[in-house]
């Protein structure tokens, strides 16, 4: 999955792809060099980030999501609100990616039941602007396991049928660098909720964030920048494929796509 921030402020790409034309043309080069999925963005969900109006993330995201999607393009909708899943369906967007996991807005769950449409569920404990507060756990797998299995009951529990969802961690989101990287390690154990149509898909979405920025800084206080933070999600790419992830959510495309490659072909080895 290749992402497009539409957006001026992102984590990591905020104001590359902010035009609908510059946006339209990166997604298209993202499916070109070997994106399966294309997911459009317009509202920031950086640590801190405040909330944009829902008329103004329709507007970022309408003409790019049309465009992409009339060019042929499997596209996803990051957003938590429902009338812009609404929207980017209507306009031909074929899955749902909720950072909120259906908790931001309660009408999404019904949208996503009459859709059919797949739906990522991301482990999430509030919006960006004060997440961080939030980031406090005692078993970190354990918490975000029950959460997430917490959610996947409530969207059944609302008619969405268990074969639409996809789960995710959530790296990053109210999650301190330690966190994102214990959740990584023990990947596998994500996917075995607490519901009976576990195992889930897991979708990883580790690309240039601030864990990784942090670890390959030179000190504490001066992480990496986030567009030289590729390499190192490409070796997480490798990693999460292996551990079985179902999808990778990155920025830069050619690089990751290789790496899943990689793993698929290590994967078809016997074991010993
Ligand atoms: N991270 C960001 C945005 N959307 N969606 C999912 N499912 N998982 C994520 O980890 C995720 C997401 C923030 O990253 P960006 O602003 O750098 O694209």
């Amino acid at each position: 999955m290749g992402v497009v921030n539409v957006t001026p402020d992102s984590f990591s790409d905020g104001g590359k792809w902010f035009g609908p034309d510059d946006a339209i043309a990166h997604g298209l080069e993202l499916a070109r060099t070997g994106a399966d999925i294309v997911d459009v963005g317009g509202e920031s969900t950086r640590p801190g980030a405040l909330r944009i109006s829902e008329d103004e993330e329709l507007r970022r995201v309408g003409p790019v999501v049309a465009a992409l999607a009339e060019a042929g393009v499997f596209v996803s909708i990051d957003t938590m609100r429902v009338r812009v899943a609404e929207m980017a369906i209507g306009a031909g967007a074929r899955l749902v990616n909720d950072v909120s996991g259906g908790l931001a807005d309660p009408a999404m769950a019904g949208l996503i039941a009459e859709s059919l449409v797949p739906y990522v569920v991301m482990h999430w404990r509030g919006h960006s602007v004060d997440m961080q507060d939030r980031a406090r756990y005692d078993d970190v797998v354990k918490e975000v396991t029950a959460e997430l299995s917490a959610r996947v009951t409530a969207l059944t529990d609302e008619g969405i049928d268990p074969a639409q969802l996809i789960i995710d961690p959530g790296l990053g989101f109210a999650k301190l660098p330690a966190h994102s990287w214990t959740l990584l390690s023990r990947l596998r154990e994500l996917s075995c909720l607490d519901h009976p149509s576990a195992p889930f898909p897991v979708l990883v979405g580790a690309s240039r964030k601030g864990f990784i920025a942090r670890l390959l800084g030179f000190a504490p206080d001066s992480p990496r920048p986030f567009a030289e933070c590729d390499d190192a999600t490409v070796a997480l790419t490798a990693y999460a494929a292996l551990a079985g992830a179902w999808c990778v959510r990155v920025h830069a495309v050619p690089g990751n796509a290789d790496a899943v490659r990689v793993a698929a072909r290590l994967a078809e080895e016997p074991g010993p």
